[in-house]
């Protein structure tokens, strides 16, 4: 130990031949301190052990992305909201439950160390609300038909010039959200 100490007397970090196992308090040179802490704790059972120990000081450990700290943060502003609030953001929502709440922090916490898994979060706009939003809309504006000033061509799902329950059932029967979302965007006006 000593001896191996000694061949990389005063190397660091930086030189080539900087053996992690000689930097046996690991503070990253090779020196006196390292040769102290040997001859105060000369067991040779110690000394298997740091011969062993090839941890490196020099490889700073892994940083956390700035994502997930983003994605935290944005579960932390919209905590406790849900499908209908106006505080609402799907992107917060990352389990894509229809609330934010601590499962989405749970859902963040085994990946955070992993900054393309939150990236990919942040980016994930799906909406898993827009039924609810379609049918909260429908509801608005029930029993309205073309030529009352608050019909809504978006709420008449199935495009018959009135708001009611066949347009409530329509969602009903194609309860996916890329298909709320198509009839969200479908400004179609049926009454023109
Ligand atoms: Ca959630
Ligand atoms: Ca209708």
């Amino acid at each position: 130990m000593i001896s191996l100490i000694q061949a990389l007397f005063r190397k660091s970090c930086t030189d080539p031949q900087y053996d992690p196992v000689a930097d046996v308090n690991k503070d990253k040179t090779i020196d006196a301190l390292d040769t102290s802490l040997v001859g105060a704790n000369g067991n040779i059972t110690w000394c298997q052990s740091k011969l062993n120990d090839k941890t490196s000081p020099c490889t700073p450990p892994p940083v956390s992305g700035h994502s997930c700290d983003d994605l935290l943060n944005l579960i932390a502003l919209h905590l406790s909201q849900k499908c209908g609030d106006l505080d609402y953001d799907p992107v917060a929502d990352v389990n894509k439950d229809k609330i934010i709440d601590v499962a989405d922090t749970l859902t963040v916490s085994p990946n955070y160390t992993n900054e393309t898994w939150c990236k990919n979060k942040l980016n994930d706009k799906t909406n898993p609300c827009t039924c609810e939003d379609l049918l909260n809309l429908i509801k608005a504006h029930f029993n309205k038909k073309c030529g009352d000033s608050n019909y809504s061509p978006i709420a008449d799902v199935n495009k018959d010039k009135i708001i009611n329950i066949l347009d409530t059932s329509l969602v009903g029967a194609n309860n996916n959200i890329t298909w709320c979302q198509t009839k969200l965007n479908d400004k179609t006006n049926p009454c023109k």
